[in-house]
């Protein structure tokens, strides 16, 4: 297993859109096993391909007190429903940024699972927030991308400028 390195805005990569995955292989399950590893350590709530630059559709989550209810959507499909509600969102590509986001409260996925299987689940609270923020990043968008320009301005210039002081 290994950590992977977590990309952060405005890192140009993080804007490219994630291709379907078309076999469920070694090869996928062990990017998956590296993500719960990366995002378990960071710590975080979720984790999309795109973070790390691997540009396929996979995701991990696990909105669980005790860090013991792990699930990865491959090629995830939502259908939102319910009200839309704020929460306060944060990424591990925007280190250090909380602020309101408008969200859907309920979300259906179907996806696949680490053995390619198909699986539909129905999702609500944070871990339906969760998912809606991990599938944006497969698109290239980011929850600062939902705040005014000046907002996520001031993030990229502070963001810009911890970058440059750690190099
Ligand atoms: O760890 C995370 N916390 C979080 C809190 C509120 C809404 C969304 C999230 S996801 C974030 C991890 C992350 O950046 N996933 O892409
Ligand atoms: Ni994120």
């Amino acid at each position: 297993m290994a950590l992977l390195e977590i990309l952060e805005f405005p890192d140009p990569r993080l804007r490219t859109k994630a291709k379907p995955v078309v076999r469920v292989d070694d090869s996928v399950r062990k990017l998956v096993a590296n993500m719960f590893e990366t995002m378990y350590d960071a710590p975080g709530i979720g984790l999309a391909a795109t973070q790390v630059n691997v540009h396929q559709r996979i995701i991990v989550v696990d909105v669980s007190e005790n860090r013991d209810e792990p699930h990865a959507f491959i090629n995830p499909e939502l259908t939102l429903s319910g009200e839309v509600l704020e929460t306060e969102e944060g990424c591990l590509s925007v280190p250090g940024f909380y602020e309101p986001v408008t969200r859907h409260e309920f979300a259906r996925v179907s996806a696949l699972n680490e053995r390619g299987e198909s699986v539909e689940l129905d999702l609500e609270g944070l871990l339906a927030v969760c998912v809606q923020h991990e599938c944006d990043h497969l698109e290239g968008k980011l929850f600062v991308d939902y705040l005014s320009s000046l907002k996520r301005t001031r993030i990229r210039r502070k963001l810009e400028k911890a970058h440059r002081v750690r190099v």
